[in-house]
């Protein structure tokens, strides 16, 4: 159990701020005070964290492009369960620990979905007492700041580690490897055995930082290590490399630092595009090359026989990013330990396991095979000679010629990311059960016939010690108070808040509870936007990356619709609505853009009406994140979750919001479908077309918008809206939203579904009059969220993939 008193806390930290800065606290900002605090933390733990650094258990190890981990002060507190202590120590020097916990900086080291579950599944692995570990790169500048000028989306440099430095991070120059890129293999003789040399390369050295993470109330502390490029150091040999690849001028010197520090310059701000470039290869082999080396070095320390890796180690790639995991492993296997090909590949297909994110052909990695060539000339040889074996295989089991190019890893000249990932590991995974579903029976059914023991779901989670129990504190409280303390770490116990159902005390506490957070939330949009929400009114709530799928487009052409009724109907009886939207839209994605430019202007132009007596009101939320998503998830009441079915793998801001008692809104798509399985459909909305009926107009065809269009007046109102200076200042932004609409027939089915979704809008609005029975459903819904608890999902993914066999 961690220990601290008050008075050694108050000591550690007079001391701290001494040997950091050099001055009293007096004289301290609240950041300084932070990193000190970090600082001293990492100082209580430190014990905990070498010993488990030595574990000789079977370990984990999850590489990921991104981990979007959010502020750690509080949750560590949380987890190390010392939060009291430390508040009253703080306290007797006169400091208020709320104000450091808003003075750490979010690293937004990720850009969405993929990596907030990458930071969720590491604190539930802490917590459940596994040693599993994160691999990623520790980007200088993490995702871009949004401002908004004149209602268009400006990005700004997200400079995160100011002063270059992060407070709960460790450097461990010991640990250091170094990644080779570009030069020449060669096949030579040694020992009478063929044994590829690489010469000419260009070495980056990998220099690793930890940031420790702390598992709840147990003592238990595992790593993410995150990896910074930089120029090799004198302990690398410095001098020979150089003279193979630089000539050694100073220009080449500086060339060469480019080089090497580009790499882990910047996170590529694409939510689901992937990134066609060179540098985002680099950026994927820096980290897998890095990670695995890191781990064979600690196995090989660790003196276990080779061939028994997979008994040891299992690892699992965060979608396709880190599939050069793969390659990488081999050629270390097979280059390094001198194991055969069949060996290698054994080893290395019973290691990694694999999870897909997504279904957007967009976001399905594919790389040039000239490109790998010349970057990576050993790797690709490797992914060559699986794809030339696995080729024999098919052409073995198959003949067919169609479905052989379909499934190989090289095709047209470029290299198939997910193909390889399948081919290459003991385990595939969607992410919810309709999206693995999809994967067996569409995206991936080839691989799925071939193989369809490989294939299993794991419906994502989320970590609610943060999003539940220290977000909400006052949800958390009450929920204590009736159903104890156990549900704390096992979620299913909240099950038995269905005991209060029908209990009116407990129904209005909730009730108190929600308004409270909207009463806050409410303040805070008055200070930093200036508009004034009403917290009797539904909060109604889309937060997540502007895509075109998932249809925050929709939700703005309902709040015009409602805005046409009131403008015809000032006595329009509704329920007062305050539409909150965040999102950050790809730099270059101009349809995303376009619709943020619209929601701007639709928010200028409703806020500032007055006819409409306040009775809507929109806000965007500037530069979205995990911090500012712990301020508004409990304070919602309505939870927009409305993807064109088929197109979200899962969401999890959707497990968030039902955690907290809001109201889901949704089609049935990803996890919403077993959100609706969880709560029954009376403690839900649900609308729109059902996958199957994506999947039939896809492949059929079927729909025209513009037939719809004409013929329905609502529609034709406000899709006329965006192109009849209704709305100022959106001539071209409305044009370019126009013709995705009707000019290229509404990919998305955003027409398609609006009625419907105006009718699921006003059964909200029927449903929100009677209090008690919406406090009653917001009830079902948090006694019913334990099972999206990450820790439920983890525990999966240990039985059935990492551990199986076990
Ligand atoms: C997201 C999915 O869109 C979302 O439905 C899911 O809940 C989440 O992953 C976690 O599984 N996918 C991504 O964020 C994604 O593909 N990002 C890659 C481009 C980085």
């Amino acid at each position: 159990m961690v220990r601290i008193t008050k008075q050694e806390f108050k000591e550690m930290f007079n001391s701290k701020i001494y040997s950091i800065y050099a001055h009293s606290i007096n004289e301290a900002t609240n950041e300084q005070l932070q990193i000190v605090l970090s600082s001293v933390i990492k100082d209580i733990i430190a014990k905990y964290w070498v010993d488990n650094r030595l574990s000789t258990n079977k370990e984990v190890y999850y590489f990921s492009i991104e981990f979007l981990i959010g502020r750690q002060l509080k949750s560590n507190l949380l987890n190390l369960q010392i939060e009291e202590v430390i508040k009253e120590g703080l306290e007797d020097m006169g400091i208020d620990l709320d104000d450091l916990i808003c003075a750490e900086k979010d690293p937004a080291l990720g850009n969405g979905g993929l990596g907030r579950l990458a930071a969720c599944f590491l604190d539930s692995m802490a917590s459940l007492n596994i040693s599993g570990h994160g691999y990623g790169i520790r980007y200088k500048y993490g995702l871009f700041e949004q401002k908004f000028i004149n209602g268009y989306q400006v990005e700004v440099p997200d400079n995160w580690l100011l002063h270059e430095q992060y407070s709960w991070e460790s450097i461990r120059p010991n640990k250091a490897v170094v990644v080779k890129f570009g030069g020449e293999v060669y096949l030579e003789e040694d020992n009478g055995r063929l044994k590829a040399k690489h010469h000419g390369y260009i070495p980056v050295m990998a220099m690793p930082y930890d940031i420790p993470i702390i598992g709840y109330d147990n003592d238990f502390i595992n790593t993410l290590r995150l990896f910074k490029a930089e120029i090799l150091n004198r302990d690398f040999g410095i001098n020979t490399l150089y003279a193979n690849t630089f000539t050694g001028s100073y220009e080449q010197a500086l060339k060469y630092k480019y080089y090497t520090e580009e790499i882990s310059q910047v996170l590529y701000p694409n939510d689901s595009n992937h990134a066609g470039k060179l540098l985002r290869l680099k950026q994927e082999y820096f980290l897998v090359s890095s990670g695995i080396q890191d781990i064979i070095n600690k196995y090989r320390k660790n003196k276990f026989d080779i061939l028994d890796f997979p008994k040891h180690i299992a690892i699992h790639i965060n979608d396709t990013h880190p599939t050069l995991c793969i390659p990488e492993l081999m050629r270390i296997l097979l280059d390094e330990e001198g194991l055969s090909w069949e060996e290698a590949f054994d080893i290395t297909k019973n290691t990694i396991s694999y999870t897909n994110h997504t279904i957007m052909a967009e976001a399905m990695e594919k790389w040039p095979v000239d490109m790998m060539k010349e970057l990576l000339p050993r790797i690709y040889m490797i992914i060559e000679e699986i794809n030339k074996r696995y080729v024999e295989y098919l052409n073995h089991k198959y003949n067919d010629n169609e479905k052989i190019r379909r499934m190989s890893i090289i095709c047209d000249n470029n290299i198939n990311m997910a193909n390889l990932s399948i081919i290459g590991s003991y385990s595939v995974n969607g992410v919810a059960k309709l999206h693995t579903e999809i994967l067996k029976k569409e995206v991936l059914s080839d691989f799925y016939e071939d193989d369809p023991g490989k294939f299993n779901n794991k419906t994502n989670g989320i970590a609610h010690r943060r999003w539940l129990i220290s977000c909400n504190e006052d949800l958390s409280n009450l929920i204590t108070e009736h159903i104890g303390n156990i549900w704390k770490k096992d979620t299913e116990e909240l099950k038995r808040l269905e005991d209060y159902k029908e209990n009116r005390n407990f129904l209005k506490k909730l009730e108190c509870i929600k308004i409270k957070n909207k009463t806050k939330l409410a303040n805070f949009i008055a200070e930093e936007y200036g508009i004034c929400i009403n917290p009797e009114s539904i909060y109604d709530v889309q937060i997540k990356r502007l895509h075109a799928y998932k249809r925050q487009l929709l939700n703005v052409l309902h709040i015009l619709h409602l805005y046409h009724e009131l403008l015809e109907n000032p006595e329009l009886d509704i329920v007062p609505r305050t539409f909150i939207f965040g999102a950050k839209a790809a730099p270059g994605y101009h349809l995303a853009k376009c619709i943020i430019k619209l929601i701007n202007s639709v928010a200028e132009k409703i806020n500032n009406d007055k006819s409409i007596n306040n009775k809507i009101k929109v806000v965007f939320i500037e530069n979205y994140g995990v911090s500012l998503a712990e301020k508004i998830i409990p304070s919602t009441d309505v939870s927009e979750q409305i993807s064109t079915a088929t197109k979200e793998a899962s969401g999890t801001g959707n497990m968030k919001f039902m955690m907290n008692g809001a109201i889901t809104l949704a089609t049935l798509d990803g996890a919403n479908v077993e959100i609706y399985d969880q709560v029954g459909e009376e403690n839900i909305v649900i609308f729109g077309l059902k996958a199957s009926q994506v999947l039939n107009y896809n492949k059929y065809g079927g729909y025209s918008s513009l037939d719809l269009y004409n013929s329905n007046f609502k529609i034709k109102r406000v899709v006329d809206d965006l192109v009849n200076g209704f709305i100022p200042n959106i001539s071209k932004e409305g044009r370019v939203i126009y013709d995705s609409l009707i000019t290229y027939n509404d990919e998305y089915f955003v027409l398609r579904d609006f009625e419907n979704y105006i009718e699921a809008q006003s059964k909200i609005d029927t449903l929100y009059r009677d209090k008690e029975k919406w406090s009653k459903m917001c009830l079902i819904n948090i006694a019913n969220s334990g099972i999206f608890s990450s820790d439920r999902t983890i525990s999966e993914y240990a039985k059935d993939i990492w551990f199986r066999g076990c």
